[in-house]
């Protein structure tokens, strides 16, 4: 069972909103699922990355929170789940089958529960929703959206789909740009415009990569106003530290891009939209330029090795987003 670590040390009232995707966004996601209760945290998760192979949906984001979650996931690779075996693949290899995305034995199980759930019917919600529910999940996990979007990543040679560019040809083509096929027909996830409308204390975006998965949440029609007028404050992770990603691409991607590769490129990013931006301490220098364009900067170690990493974070996140209430004047919640 995935239990309810956080006691009586929750140090906010109210939900807990995290935009999550990659591991980056996991581990935040896992540091907040023991600063907080299980009935207040809400992860929506990016499905850009979702994709059909062997004639099964293969949720990538959603699956790493999974894992993560239920203490299962393979740290080493970021992805899948631990002490995994590969009878499956090899067999594929031996078949002459695709193996460049490679799936493990146990994994594969979880995508034919899904694929078998999805064929009878059941939303996208509902069967993230059942597995959490068998792996012990507490929290509740919320894919971005019901309907499919399929990120695409413009290069020089055309478009690729997401896992041929992540995966298959490992994040080295140039990138100029993104599409999100499938966003102008997808809605909002309804449980989240219902977490939205009770006023939740903060909204969390963690620090996964801004291009992939957090712009694909925010695309979905009427995704960005009903966060940004929920009420709470919107606090965002950089996953840039020191010009570089932690992890994952977006570093490279912005270099691409031409968009400074910083704290500070994060901030433009999301300029507008976030009322405040956590910034590792190697980055400290960038802090008074950040908060002279209007927006509230946390200074905080960003870079989480250890689970006390992940909950230190976390609890950061969550006082950040009490302080600016406070400066807005909004009422005050949590124990003072
Ligand atoms: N990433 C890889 O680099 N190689 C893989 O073979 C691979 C398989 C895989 C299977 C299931 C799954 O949920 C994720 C998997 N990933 C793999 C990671 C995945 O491409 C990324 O996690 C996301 O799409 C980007 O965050």
């Amino acid at each position: 069972m995935n239990p309810d670590h956080s006691g009586s040390s929750s140090i906010v009232d109210g939900k807990v909103i995290v935009l999550s995707g990659g591991v980056g966004g996991a581990k935040l996601v896992l540091g907040l699922s023991h600063a907080v209760a299980n009935d207040q945290l809400v992860v929506v998760t990016n499905t850009g990355d979702d994709f059909d192979h062997f004639g099964l949906r293969i949720c990538p984001d959603t699956d790493t929170v999974l894992y993560t979650l239920a203490g299962l996931s393979n740290t080493e690779l970021g992805w899948g789940r631990a002490n995994e075996t590969w009878t499956f693949m090899q067999t594929i290899k031996e078949l002459g089958g695709p193996d460049w995305f490679n799936l493990g034995d146990a994994d594969l199980a979880l995508h034919i529960v899904r694929t078998q759930a999805l064929k009878s019917g059941k939303t996208l919600t509902q069967v993230i929703a059942q597995l959490a529910q068998q792996l012990g999940i507490g929290v509740s996990l919320l894919p971005m959206s019901d309907q499919p979007v399929h990120t695409r990543v413009n290069t020089p040679n055309g478009q690729l789909a997401f896992q041929e560019y992540f995966v298959r040809d490992r994040c080295e083509p140039a990138v100029s740009g993104f599409e999100f096929a499938g966003i102008a027909q997808a809605q909002p996830n309804p449980l989240l415009l219902n977490a939205l409308a009770a006023t939740p204390a903060v909204v969390v975006i963690a620090p996964s990569n801004p291009y992939v998965s957090v712009d694909p949440i925010l695309s979905v029609p009427g995704m960005r106003e009903a966060i940004k007028h929920c009420g709470a404050p919107i606090v965002a992770v950089s996953p840039i530290v020191a010009g570089g990603a932690i992890k994952g691409p977006a570093a490279k991607m912005m270099q691409e891009l031409d968009v400074p590769c910083s704290v500070e490129g994060i901030a433009q990013h999301y300029r507008g939209f976030i009322d405040g931006l956590i910034i590792d301490q190697q980055d400290a220098a960038s802090a008074e330029a950040i908060a002279a364009t209007g927006l509230s900067v946390r200074i905080a170690p960003s870079i989480m090795r250890t689970l006390d990493d992940r909950i230190a974070l976390a609890r950061v996140t969550l006082e950040f987003g009490r302080e600016i209430t406070r400066d807005r004047g909004g009422s005050l919640s949590g124990n003072e």
